[in-house]
């Protein structure tokens, strides 16, 4: 049986600050149309989809910042989006900000999740590695707080059995640590998900500002590569309330090979023939992890926390 799935990356423009959630669902309904004419099986849309990239923006108002999450999923305002996927027999990656309470307790997320291609929850993740700050910082031209308004992640790296084939997801500022893919192998992935924001420019690093786009590809060029898994990247592009984005989302092979790219930094949506056999070529050679891979031998026993020394050590 074939286990070929076309998938569509689903680029975002940039979302104003005003801009209404029934508008944004509006546009992801129209790549979603456009992907189901391309017969897509799943399209991803990029990281915190539904709003303006919020976290620019140094907030104290509980309720001003409460008003970018969503308390359910779906929601009224994102109905229609699941309808219309399930109806058309498509899959969907999607990125938002997840208000959700256990015990009493608020929890905030910056959060995917994948829906299957009938409609129902295939996986859920919250993003781990949240960059930035959780304090204003006067000498930055606009801020970077994920570290104020969301808690690490707790769901782990999982993957999802899935329309066929292994899935993962991650979020943005993951994609750059090798552990995000490495974790996700280790599990036999072969998809792996991911939406970004990423600005073109890093107020605590501007030296490496003109390495944004080259950085992008080489971390999930290189984590496609290394653990024989495909990776689509999905960009918000453009510039959004004066902070230029990167663009360039991508849908990479277990090669290492970029096989589509977006071309605008606007509602975009590539399309691309995911062969989800091909990473067994990468998977019972090269990276054979069986035959080949040697952790005992590394010199530090890893665990998912972090790595412990050797005894003695
Ligand atoms: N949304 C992100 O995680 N953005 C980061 C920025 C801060 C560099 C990224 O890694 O792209």
């Amino acid at each position: 049986m074939s286990r070929k799935l076309i998938v569509g990356a689903a680029q975002l423009g940039p979302i104003a600050r005003e801009e209404s959630r029934q508008s944004v669902v509006a546009r992801l309904l129209e790549m979603l149309r456009e992907a189901h004419s391309h017969k897509c099986d799943v399209v991803v849309f990029p990281e915190l989809a539904l709003t303006s990239f919020f976290p620019r923006w140094f907030m104290e108002d509980q309720d001003e910042i409460d008003a970018y999450f969503e308390r359910e999923m779906p929601n009224p305002a994102t109905q229609p989006l699941f309808d219309e996927a399930k109806e058309k027999g498509i899959g969907f990656y999607l990125g938002y900000a997840e208000l959700s309470q256990s015990d009493g307790v608020t929890h905030r997320h910056n959060t995917s999740i994948l829906i299957d291609k009938s409609g129902k929850l295939a996986g859920k993740y919250r993003k781990i590695h949240l960059p930035g700050h959780a304090e204003y910082e006067s000498y930055r031209p606009f801020q970077h707080l994920e570290k104020r308004y969301f808690e690490v992640g707790d769901l782990g790296f999982p993957v999802w059995r899935t329309m066929d084939g292994n899935m993962g997801m991650c979020i943005c500022n993951d994609r750059r640590w090798p552990e995000t893919y490495r974790v996700m192998g280790l599990q036999d992935v072969e998809l792996v998900l991911c939406g970004y924001n990423s600005p073109t420019h890093n107020p605590p690093a501007p030296q490496h500002d003109h390495l944004t786009s080259f950085h992008n590809h080489l971390s999930m060029q290189a984590g496609a590569y290394q653990n024989a898994t495909w990776v689509v990247g999905v960009a918000k592009a453009g510039c959004e309330e004066g902070c230029d984005l990167l663009g360039q989302s991508s849908i990479i092979a277990p090669s290492g090979e970029i096989v589509a790219m977006t071309t605008t930094l606007e509602d975009e949506l590539i399309v691309a023939t995911c062969d989800l056999d091909l990473c067994k070529s990468y998977k019972d050679t090269w990276f054979a992890f069986e035959k080949h891979r040697r952790p005992e031998h590394y010199g530090l026993i890893v665990e998912r926390t972090g790595a412990i020394p050797p005894e003695g050590g």
